[in-house]
């Protein structure tokens, strides 16, 4: 399948989510239909090749990054008051829906994966969950934030745990449900993926990073450095790639290195 028929697929089944009516739900509707690019998903569908029964994976993926994003953004955290070219969901409804929304996000998660896992509670369906759960956690993501909190964190492990994990989690858990041979070098891939996306996004966001004094790859390396490091890792990308023949992957890493 194309990028394009991925989302497709996504957007139609995130606009079915029965959120409940009142405002939380309609917060977390807004949020979810504001044109995320749906990354995480799309390389969980591919990896997994069955669109269908790893369909509630790929959503609970997306709507854990969404709940990251709404609490990344509350004024405890980044206080920002714009995601995606919108109000951000505590600027729109108030601090409080925020965290709810975020909350609630982050339960029909759960609540769909599990459905999705009753269905047909396979030993891969389980330990993809589960992968998915601790990417997520305090020993994935949210460390992550944690370290993000610190004054002066060190960057790539703050990266490879507050943006990696969840491309971990994206490609681990849809190689289990694809039952993928050499999960080990799909791992490594991740972690380098995940790298690239945030350091390409990081030298996107650099003259508002200057600005607010925020510490990223990028400000921590100069920009030569950085692009440096780019290369470095896109090569390994690419190798990869190759070694799978795996083109629709090999067009994600060429997108995500050209937008730097
Ligand atoms: C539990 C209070 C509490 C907060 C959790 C863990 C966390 C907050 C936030 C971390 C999430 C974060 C902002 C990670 C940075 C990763 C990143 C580059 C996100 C943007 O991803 P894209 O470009 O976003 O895929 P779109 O908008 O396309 O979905």
């Amino acid at each position: 399948m194309k990028y394009n028929e991925y989302l497709k697929v996504l957007d139609e089944a995130l606009e079915k989510l029965p959120f409940k009516p009142g405002v939380v739900g309609e917060a977390c509707r807004y949020h979810l239909s504001s044109g995320g690019k749906r990354i995480r998903p799309v390389l969980l569908l591919h990896f997994a090749k069955d669109t269908e029964k790893a369909l509630p994976f790929a959503l609970a993926l997306e709507l854990i990054h969404n709940y990251s994003l709404v609490h990344d953004d509350l004024p405890a955290m980044d206080d920002d008051d714009y995601r995606r070219g919108q109000e951000t969901v505590h600027k729109k409804y108030g601090e409080a829906i925020g965290i709810l929304a975020g909350d609630a996000l982050l339960n029909t998660a759960f609540e769909i994966l599990l459905e999705g896992i009753a269905k047909n509670p396979t030993r891969e369906r389980i330990q993809a969950a589960r992968e998915i759960g601790h990417c997520a956690g305090i020993y994935g993501m949210i460390y992550g934030q944690e370290l993000d909190m610190d004054e002066s964190p060190k960057v790539e492990e703050m990266i490879h745990y507050k943006t990696g994990k969840l491309f971990e989690a994206a490609m681990m858990a849809g190689g289990l449900l694809g039952k993928k041979e050499n999960l080990e070098e799909l791992l490594e891939f991740s972690r380098i993926f995940g790298l690239l996306f945030q350091i390409t996004d990081d030298l996107q966001d650099l003259d508002e990073d200057i600005e607010n004094n925020k510490v990223t790859f990028v400000t921590k390396n100069r920009e030569k450095e950085t692009r440096d490091f780019i290369q470095k890792l896109s090569k390994k990308a690419f190798l990869y790639c190759e070694k799978e023949k795996d083109d629709f992957l090999k067009e994600l890493v060429e997108k995500t290195v050209n937008r730097a």
